[in-house]
């Protein structure tokens, strides 16, 4: 099977080969991704430039393996815009875009943040999908020149078969529709401008959506099934987490960190609405109760700006710099508004601190021990959020995707949560991608089933909390960061 992971920084084609127990990946072909800001100011993505490098990686693929399916998994929220024809419309816009800022502020002032919430329990934030629909339907020709409008991975989906559905993961992200009733939120929708006739099928992952058409299927792939996986990435990554404790929390750990539980049925209540929890569709009718956390994303824009100031540094000498300096010597609260869009994050970790009188940081390792203790202490709250929602301590953190790597955070994490924290399959996504592929071929029965085998599959390293009351004290401070920038908001 071809699993072609789409991120915000990186796509990659990945080779998964199941020999009855274990899945192995092999990377077929990276490439770099990337939004930048178009001829009209808008942020947008290079769909064009990313379309091609996934054709070529998977011909090339094929020219050496058949490969009996293929399926695609990106990031949530942003979607493309397709004419009548099936051409894309103009290029998909990117979720960072300072639009989207304003047009949540217009969207609480228009209904209120209790019925934007409510519509599908998804945390109200400035990157949701419907926003952005808002403002195409405000300020932009976008919607009038399109039929259909379609979650990111089911373009490529469309790309690949010609279909122009929608898969259940992917259509969750959008705050515009409940994968537990199966439907989309269409008065919402009207009531904020947004034309609901743009809501195409949804259908559940797994689907086999045909054989690849068009001119891939002239290039080796022409008895590729297109099977739709988990569409959405965070999805896929917690399909292939192997929970060490039943109702254990996951950590997806990349771009963002998406952290919280997987249950049976969504949990949407005035309690999880005050923690700003999100309920995302899940494989197989489970929901993910989560909240976005910045994620690594802070540190990227770091070592962005590092790097053009002249200090070249690869993640691991930053974190070996960070090691050096001492723990919780400055919080800030990495949820901030502040730290949304790309700009020069260093600068930016230092003004937050100064405004709040944190002491500020100096340095690359200041800076960055900063952020990581950052980072930890969000996971602990959200860790203290779930449990108080749903009645129910967690017992044990298991970390995926790249940051599954991160030493330093991932005992930071531990001593934050005060919980075991189990680290890998940095490929969760990859896997949790072909193991739906592979469910959806007849060849493992179920999502238990699955984990086992990426657990099979998988060395995890594991990292045990140290109690200390200066974590607990920072995660109080950090309670109060949050209460304030909510308030600001
Ligand atoms: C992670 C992720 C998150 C989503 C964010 C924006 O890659 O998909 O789940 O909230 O990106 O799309």
């Amino acid at each position: 099977m071809a699993a072609v992971d789409l991120g915000a920084e990186s796509g990659r084609v990945v080779r998964a080969a199941f020999d009855g127990e274990r899945l192995a990946l092999d990377v077929a072909g990276r490439f770099p991704n990337g939004a930048r800001p178009f001829a009209d100011g808008l942020l947008r993505w290079d769909l064009d430039a990313l379309w091609t490098h996934v054709s070529d990686v998977l011909a090339g693929l094929a020219a050496s393996t058949p490969v009996a399916s293929v399926g695609v998994d990106t990031w949530g929220v942003d979607y493309g815009l397709l004419a009548a024809d099936g051409s894309l419309v103009d290029q998909p816009t990117c979720y960072r875009d300072p639009r989207q800022v304003r047009a949540m502020r217009e969207a609480v002032e228009r209904v209120g943040a209790d019925r934007l919430y409510g519509a599908a329990g998804i945390q109200t934030m400035e990157i949701n999908t419907v926003f952005a629909l808002m403002d195409d339907a405000a300020r932009t020709d976008r919607l009038d020149r399109a039929e259909t409008m379609l979650m990111i991975p089911d373009v490529f989906h469309h790309l690949l078969s010609g279909a122009r559905v929608t898969e259940s993961t992917a259509a969750s992200t959008s705050a515009l529709y409940r994968s537990d009733t199966g439907q989309w939120a269409v008065d919402l929708a009207e009531e904020l401008g947004i034309p609901s006739r743009l809501f195409p099928e949804v259908v559940p992952a797994g689907t086999d959506l045909g054989a690849v058409t068009g001119p891939l299927a002239e290039r080796g792939l022409g008895r590729t099934r297109v099977i739709t996986p988990t569409g959405h990435d965070t999805a896929a990554a917690v399909v292939g987490t192997p929970f060490a404790t039943p109702g254990g929390v996951f950590i997806s750990s990349g771009t963002w960190s998406l952290v919280g539980v997987e249950r049976d049925q969504p949990l949407i209540t005035a309690g999880t609405a005050a923690a700003n929890l999100t309920n995302e569709g899940g494989y197989d009718g489970t929901t993910r109760l989560l909240r976005n956390v910045m994620g690594l994303w802070v540190l990227q824009q770091c070592r962005a700006q590092w790097r053009a100031e002249g200090h070249d540094l690869d993640y691991a000498q930053i974190a070996e710099l960070a090691a050096a300096e001492p723990a919780l010597r400055s919080v800030v609260n990495v949820n901030a508004q502040d730290f949304l869009a790309p700009g020069d994050m260093p600068a930016r970790v230092q003004a937050y601190c100064a405004r709040h009188g944190d002491p500020v940081p100096q340095g690359v390792g200041a800076v960055a021990r900063c952020v990581v203790d950052s980072l930890a202490l969000a996971y602990r709250l959200v860790v203290d959020d779930v449990a108080e929602v749903t009645g129910r301590r967690p017992g044990s953190v298991n970390v995926t995707g790249g940051g599954a790597n991160h030493r330093l955070l991932a005992q930071a994490t531990a001593d934050a949560t005060g919980l075991p924290v189990h680290c890998g399959p940095a490929e969760a996504t990859a896997l949790g991608n072909a193991g739906v592929q592979l469910i959806a071929l007849g060849e493992l029965a179920d999502l238990a089933d699955l984990r086992r085998v990426v657990a099979a599959s998988t060395e995890l390293r594991s990292h045990e909390p140290r109690a200390s009351a200066a974590w607990d004290d920072a995660a109080a401070r950090l309670r109060g960061l949050v209460e304030e920038d909510d308030r600001a908001r």
